[in-house]
């Protein structure tokens, strides 16, 4: 009886000794421990040796023995779900699954591209509607009702009901975001102002009755067509490269006086002459001006102080040149084996 004891104390110390964990630890315990050949069991056997009159204290001794063990290997089984060799956790060594990479739009690369030049020169950007009134599209600058120049835009206009006082339309260029920077009555300003645009056109491969502009406005005193000419020549640069050559063309807007068109030298063919730039060696890239003193006053700037410059220019021409893209249209179909051609590109 002295020797089982001292046996059951011995195996005791053993089980609460046993430091394995996990699925596998807690089967080898069973095994060694409660198995049909298992020390539990074989412990089980002594109970032959022992003497009549002790049966009883050996029966509850052993009993408890057996209790523990089992309680032991339970505890192994609980834990084991959350233990380090658990074959059921997820393998941290496998390789992840792939995350496909999205594209950016044409549109939105070729926009940021030009933004990000004028940002280093220090201009904001700005946004404003595309439905506006009136007065921020077409009056505030510089073209009163009536004027000629409102018809060289075809405009869609908002049916905004009978109770409005003012005509609501979708906006035809971004101007009006520079309207509102103005009336905001904080200078000097140097804003760019990307945006969406819409224009009643029939719609082909060439023009669509919406595309998007990207414009700036730079007001401050003593602003003058030099300051023009250099930022433009800096952005040009930056865009198309270092030997890139440029012309200005007096041109015609409402808004600027006196207002020009700028050429850059064919970055296709290099001047030589090609179809993109029907064999005239340049390529329209942007309308500039310096602000009409008109439109200051509507803003209620005073043109005898402040002067400034304007510019603005398209954003899915310069896009179809570099990307390749031969139809206007694809830029709207949101056609994923268009978009998908974009993953990679800058
Ligand atoms: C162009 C060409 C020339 C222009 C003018 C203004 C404002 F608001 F300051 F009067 N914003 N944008 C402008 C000038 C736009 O686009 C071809």
């Amino acid at each position: 009886m002295q020797d089982l004891i001292q046996k059951l104390n011995a195996y005791k110390q053993e089980i609460a000794e046993f430091s394995g964990s996990g699925e596998q630890a807690a089967e080898a315990f069973r095994i060694q421990w409660l198995g049909s050949k298992g020390r539990v069991k074989e412990a089980m056997g002594e109970m032959k040796h022992v003497p009549v009159e002790q049966k009883k204290d050996a029966g509850q001794l052993l009993n408890e023995f057996k209790l523990f063990a089992e309680s032991k290997y339970a505890e192994l089984k609980e834990t084991a779900g959350t233990g380090t060799a658990d074959q059921s956790a997820p393998d941290l060594s496998l390789p992840g699954d792939a995350v496909p990479l999205g594209s950016r739009h044409p549109i939105s690369l070729m926009r940021h591209k030009i933004i990000s030049i004028f940002q280093r020169l220090g201009f904001a950007v700005a946004e404003g509607p595309e439905i506006e009134d009136d007065w921020h599209n077409f009056t505030a600058l510089n073209m009163p009702a009536h004027h000629p120049a409102r018809d060289m835009q075809d405009t869609f206009y908002v049916d905004a009901g009978e109770n409005t006082a003012v005509d609501w339309l979708l906006r035809t260029h971004t101007s009006n975001t520079q309207i509102r920077e103005m009336e905001k009555g904080k200078l000097p300003i140097r804003v760019i102002c990307p945006g969406r645009v819409y224009r009643n056109e029939t719609i082909s491969a060439r023009s669509h009755c919406f595309f998007h502009q990207v414009e700036g406005l730079y007001i401050d005193e003593n602003v003058s067509f030099a300051d023009l000419k250099q930022t433009l020549y800096f952005f040009v640069r930056e865009m198309y490269g270092k030997d890139v050559r440029v012309r200005f063309r007096p041109s015609y807007f409402p808004f600027t006086e006196p207002s020009a068109e700028m050429d850059v030298s064919c970055f296709i063919c290099g001047g030589k002459g090609c179809n993109i730039c029907k064999k005239t060696g340049w390529v329209e890239i942007l309308g500039c001006g310096m602000v009409h003193p008109n439109v200051l006053r509507n803003c209620n700037i005073d043109p005898e102080k402040y002067t400034g410059f304007a510019f603005g220019m398209g954003v899915e021409r310069p896009a179809m040149l570099k990307y390749g893209i031969n139809d206007i249209r694809l830029f709207s179909e949101n056609d994923v084996r268009f978009l998908k051609q974009f993953t990679a590109a800058t």
